[in-house]
């Protein structure tokens, strides 16, 4: 009786677990491939030459002006819902900049949104230039400021061709590279608050009041030659699954030697302010711990952060490192 019940039981079993053959894909945690955009240097390239080109991008200048025309129609003519926020803030001098913080948004009807940012304004002074006589010489800022500009609007470029599932919002921050210069003979009594004036205007007045996403990257500094993005000790901080996220996807897809990770120090950069905000935040940001003079890339604050030193296969090690994370959110 007890044989006749067991192979009763095991029959019925082998035909309830018939449909499910342990090497079933779905018991596997592995996604479904996700349509991922080929991230386009050459173009990267482009809209970086093109910020160049307009001259310096210092705040409450001309050439200023123009360039925030130019990337709030580029973002536009790439299908966002373009906003330009007036953030009139203070510098560390007491000067009234009118700053521009420059908003697009796609798909601003999705609640599930990622945020991309970058600062576009460059740096009036090239206070780490190994020539003193150049200290109150503005810089070009292809790499500060350009870079980060210049892959996010190739980004807008290729969700203008193909959306991810989430929608993405892009805010080129203004007046990040005003900062208190080191020239001067008194000691800093500030906490770093005389950078990122942009993003911390925005944090206090966000675009949509309770505006939310589910983690913010900055791009800072993406497009010099050999760049290593350790991970810096802020995102790691606040943010560290994304930071995980970012690294792995590099790691996955090639890039691991741009994307090492070892931590970084910790910058005072717009990402902090976003993350006040309420929006983990990490900053993608080319540190080098060798560097002992300022922790940075070389040309870092000098008159040589020029084009010449915008190196393509950076900015597509980065560019689509993001494009990837994005697309399979
Ligand atoms: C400080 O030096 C305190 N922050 C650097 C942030 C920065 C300047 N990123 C680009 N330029
Ligand atoms: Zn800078």
């Amino acid at each position: 009786m007890k044989m006749f019940l067991a192979i009763l039981l095991s029959t019925l079993l082998c035909a309830c677990g018939s449909n499910t053959p342990a090497s079933e894909p779905e018991t596997s945690p592995q996604k479904e491939p996700v349509f991922v955009p080929v991230f386009n240097e050459d173009s990267a390239y482009c809209y970086i030459q093109r910020q160049v080109d307009f001259g310096y991008r210092i705040p409450n200048t001309e050439a200023h002006a123009k360039a925030a025309q130019y990337l709030a129609s580029e973002l536009k003519r790439h299908g966002a819902e373009v906003f330009v926020q007036e953030a009139p803030v203070k510098t560390y001098d007491g000067t009234l900049l009118n700053g521009k913080n420059i908003i697009a948004s796609f798909d601003p009807d999705k609640k599930e949104r990622v945020l991309l940012f970058a600062h576009w304004d460059s740096r009036p002074y090239a206070d780490r230039d190994a020539d003193p006589a150049n200290h109150r010489q503005p810089i070009e800022g292809a790499n500060d400021g350009g870079s980060g500009t210049g892959v996010l609007l190739e980004i807008a470029r290729q969700i203008s061709q193909a959306k991810p599932r989430i929608g993405i919002d892009i805010i080129l921050f203004d007046a990040e590279d005003y900062g208190r210069p080191s020239f001067l003979e008194e000691p800093a009594t500030d906490n770093g608050e005389t950078w990122a004036l942009g993003s911390q205007y925005w944090a206090k007045h966000p675009h949509k009041p309770g505006y939310k996403a589910k983690y913010g990257i900055l791009l800072d500094m993406v497009g010099g030659t050999n760049a290593t993005f350790h991970q810096e000790a802020f995102s790691l901080r606040f943010a560290p699954s994304v930071v995980k996220k970012v690294w792995e996807t590099a790691q996955t897809i090639g890039y691991g030697s741009y994307f090492p990770t070892t931590p970084g120090g910790g910058i005072t950069d717009d990402h902090l302010f976003v993350n006040d905000a309420g929006i983990p935040s990490i900053d993608i940001i080319d540190l080098r711990p060798d560097n002992s003079e300022t922790g940075f890339y070389e040309h870092w604050h000098t008159v040589n952060d020029t084009m010449e030193n915008i190196d393509r296969a950076t900015l597509k090690a980065v560019g689509q490192t993001v494009l990837t994370v994005i697309y399979n959110e």
